[in-house]
């Protein structure tokens, strides 16, 4: 296409040039003068240009898989952490350069308007995260496949450092609107909750079971588009919002009830307001269960609408056309909620009902912390979901009457497999109930699903060995390569060509390239580059330089006690020990981030949020130290902050007691960008070592078998007694030198490190550590040995597209392929 002959007259699409749909969004839709408009409105009116071009593919797309006689799968997530979406959307449509000349004449850059977005961070983490990347690849490989979840109001909270310690402020990212949703009343959905379950007989005297006296609530559907790469793909991200009935209900308006209304919108909103931020951690909350159900209800009760529309009430076919992926337990209530809909509303018998069910549920677990594994109080469940325990407890007789007959008699199996923990106070455990409900389980690394199979969910792999698959996960090259790290994208087209773009298996091609020094030598000049831009958004944010002749050394992450932040402080101490005594002899100057949020009410990820400031305040500001060691903690850590981080990061830690991680997936971004990854036999490091070789990977500590057995036999204290190296970071941390005005406050962390019961094993694996992170800074001084690791790290990175994951998905679980 001509993009002259643009500026002047509209194209097909009835669009005209992005500078003057800008202006226009800008005066007709947003009411602003074009001179001097705001950059927050300048931003807002050019997504609205973007998403306009997005609209036509959309449309068709949706036509497309409509008409198309295939499988359509549904991605059931309570999260799905998108971030930003204005320049992903330019790239995935090609049209990046157009926007920067026509921002030129508004006297603005792109990449200065691109920060006006907020990001969408409407997820914890890792989980969060991949269901991003899965709609990227699903757009990517043109699949039916439509993800469902939730329009929080408030997304991750915002996280700031007061005196070293997080301060959690909330996030209204919709607080400027946001152009990239359309909403769509015209599928709104009824959600019942509390009331009771009532029999009944029809007029042909069966029997059925309705559900009444409930309070309900409405979900209205916002849609988000998610374009495929170059390919006229758009697909859909379905997010629901909370809100009243019949607001303005007029018999209760003339009874005076009408604060009263106003007030129950305000209660049926909640529901929606605010995501939970404990990942990892079930609190049992009242209202997180109702965001499952509605979610769930409100998605199952819109595939359903659609097929009726379709087929009437024949669902013969429903089972073999439809498929939800489950993300972890927390939709597992689409199990019997797909069940009661059948049942009680389309009038089906069980055995129908629940052969339908079992072939179209699928779960991904995503977490080996028994501890998170959840449950719910049969207590608070029957309260808010009367019919749906009804089902729940009847699935459970059913499929008990199948343990029976597989171990006759062995009573003590029955209570380990029940869905329902017995007790004083019983709770049902969604995990169980996802899996038998299912007709596929997967984890998602291999050595994850090996631990599940012979640890989490040994019974259920016994009774069904077939159910379980490994499906590795993977992370989207798109935005974590090509479109968060131009310069090297640039140098690997110039290499190789484009192709790795769509098919990361390419890039391997690079590989005969880490043998030539001049493309060394360039290779090397882009990550200095990156690592400049990344110094100076550190400097910007919290005044550490950051010397670039420094490795970078990165850890990015959640905080928690099981991914060992603290051991990486221990490091930063152990080196600054060093530095104090005199024994920095062939040290190589490092700069140390930390980033990541605490859960709100997890005191001790807090703790370790605080010491890594201290300890930061402490080395960074003692003038021995010079340029040869900074830490420092980065505020806020999000999505687009990554975006910057991992093309600059040269050393990548992935450092969890082996067995606790299921798999990661920042250690797959940092690989691709050409980091070398220090790491446990843990979780996906496991295949990234495997792949990249075990000589391109500093690996360190116990394996997962030997940090079972350890656990047995644990004295840390022995182990500071009989290595000084250790005593001597014991005794810094434990002189106050860290917390010289607030004498005390590490004492749980100190306290745990010298636990035998420590579950984390942190000292077993220190010396291990300290001993790699040498030899990492050993390799680091030549040059040109770490580029060539680094290359051959980006260059067996294929394995780690999303792309590779979401087409296993498609042909081994859900059986579906492209639409075109
Ligand atoms: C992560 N799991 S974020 C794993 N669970 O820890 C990673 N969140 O190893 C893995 O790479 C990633 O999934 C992708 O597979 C996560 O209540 C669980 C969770 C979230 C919210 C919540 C409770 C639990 C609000």
């Amino acid at each position: 296409m001509n993009t002259a002959a643009l500026t002047t007259e509209k194209s097909e699409n009835g669009l005209a040039s992005f500078e003057s749909e800008i202006r226009r969004h800008l005066n007709f839709t947003l009411g602003h003068h074009a001179k001097n408009a705001s950059h927050s409105y300048l931003y807002v009116a050019a997504a609205l240009a973007v998403r306009d071009r997005l609209v036509a593919n959309w449309r068709e797309t949706q036509q497309r898989t409509a008409e198309a006689d295939t499988r359509h799968v549904y991605y059931l997530s309570l999260e799905f952490l998108i971030g930003r979406s204005f320049t992903n959307a330019l790239y995935s449509l090609g049209l990046d350069d157009e926007m920067h000349s026509a921002l030129h004449d508004y006297g603005v850059r792109l990449e200065e308007l691109a920060e006006e977005e907020h990001d969408a961070g409407l997820g914890n983490g890792g989980l969060g995260r991949l269901a991003a990347c899965f709609l990227d690849s699903c757009a990517n490989l043109q699949l039916p496949v439509v993800g469902y979840g939730l329009r929080y109001e408030y997304g991750m909270f915002h996280q700031r450092i007061e005196e070293g310690r997080q301060v959690e402020e909330p996030d209204h990212w919709l607080r400027d609107g946001n152009p990239w949703e359309i909403e769509r009343p015209e599928d709104e959905r009824k959600i019942q909750f509390y009331g009771r379950s009532e029999l009944y007989y029809d007029e042909q005297g069966v029997h059925h079971c309705r559900w009444v006296d409930t309070q309900d609530v409405i979900a209205v559907p916002y849609d988000v588009p998610t374009p495929g790469f170059h390919n006229d793909t758009v697909n859909t991200l379905r997010l629901w919002k909370a809100t009243a009935t019949d607001v303005f209900d007029l018999s209760e308006f003339n009874a005076g009830g009408y604060t009263e209304s106003v007030r129950e919108k305000n209660l049926a909103e909640q529901i929606t307001m605010v995501l939970y931020p404990n990942d990892a951690s079930e609190n049992g909350k009242e209202l997180r269960l109702k965001q499952q159900y509605f979610l769930v209800s409100a998605s199952l009760q819109d595939v359903l609408a659609k097929w009726i529309d379709k087929h009437g009430e024949d669902f013969s076919e429903f089972g073999k056309k439809n498929c939800f992926q489950l993300n972890d337990t927390h939709p597992a209530c689409a199990v019997p909620e797909l069940m009661r809909l059948l049942m009680d509303v389309h009038g089906m018998s069980w055995e129908q009902a629940w052969k339908i069910t079992t072939h179209c549920m699928a779960y991904t677990n995503h977490t080996l912390l028994p501890e998170a594994l959840e449950r719910w109080s049969v207590a608070l469940f029957s309260r808010l979901l009367p019919r749906l325990t009804e089902i729940i407890f009847e699935i459970n007789r059913r499929f008990l009457m199948e343990v029976e007959a597989k171990w006759p008699g062995d009573e003590q199996k029955r209570k380990e497999m029940s869905l329902i923990e017995e007790g004083h106070n019983p709770h049902i455990r969604m995990a169980y109930l996802a899996i038998v409900g299912s007709f596929s389980v997967n984890g998602v690394a291999q050595l994850h699903t090996e631990l599940l199979k012979a640890g989490l969910f040994s019974n259920f792999h016994q009774m069904w060995p077939r159910k379980f698959n490994n499906k590795t996960n993977g992370v989207t090259q798109r935005r974590w390569l090509s479109h968060c790290n131009p310069g090297l994208r640039n140098l690997i087209n110039e290499t190789i060509g484009d192709a790795w773009e769509t098919d990361l298996s390419k890039i391997e091609e690079l590989l005969p390239h880490a043998g030539d020094a001049e493309f060394r030598e360039r290779w090397r000049l882009v990550k200095l580059e990156n690592k400049r831009k990344l110094a100076r958004y550190i400097a910007d944010k919290t005044g550490v330089i950051f010397p670039e002749e420094a490795i970078f050394d990165v850890q990015v992450k959640r905080i928690h006690e099981y991914k060992r932040q603290l051991l990486n402080v221990l490091h930063a101490i152990h080196l600054y020990d060093r530095i104090r005594r005199g024994d920095a002899e062939g040290l190589t100057p490092r700069c140390i981030l930390i980033g990541g949020k605490a859960a709100p009410g997890y005191h001790v990820a807090k703790l370790i949020v605080k010491l890594i400031n201290n300890v930061a305040n402490v080395i960074n500001n003692d003038a021995q130290v010079g340029d040869l060691l900074r830490i420092v903690f980065l505020p806020n850590y999000r999505v687009s902050a990554m975006e910057v981080i991992c093309p600059g990061t040269e050393l990548s830690e992935q450092i969890s007691t082996a067995g606790k991680e299921a798999s990661g997936t920042g250690n797959m971004k940092f690989m691709m960008n050409g980091a070398l990854t220090i790491g446990t036999l843990d979780g996906a490091n496991i295949e990234i070592r495997e792949k990249a070789g075990a000589e391109n990977f500093f690996l360190f500590g116990l394996d997962a078998q030997q940090v079972q057995e350890t656990r047995q036999q644990y004295e840390p204290n022995k182990i500071i007694a009989a290595d000084s190296d250790i005593r001597r970071v014991m005794e810094l941390l434990e002189s106050g030198t860290f917390n010289t005005h607030e004498p005390g406050i590490f004492d749980i962390l100190i306290g745990g490190l010298r636990n035998p019961s420590d579950q984390w094993l942190t000292l077993a694996d220190f010396r291990s550590f300290i001993d790699e992170q040498q030899r990492a800074n050993d390799t680091y001084q030549d040059a040109q040995v770490w580029n060539r690791m680094s290359i051959v790290n980006t260059a067996t990175s294929g394995f780690f597209s999303s792309d590779r994951t979401i087409s296993q998905y498609a042909d081994e679980i859900w059986g579906v392929g492209a639409v075109r």
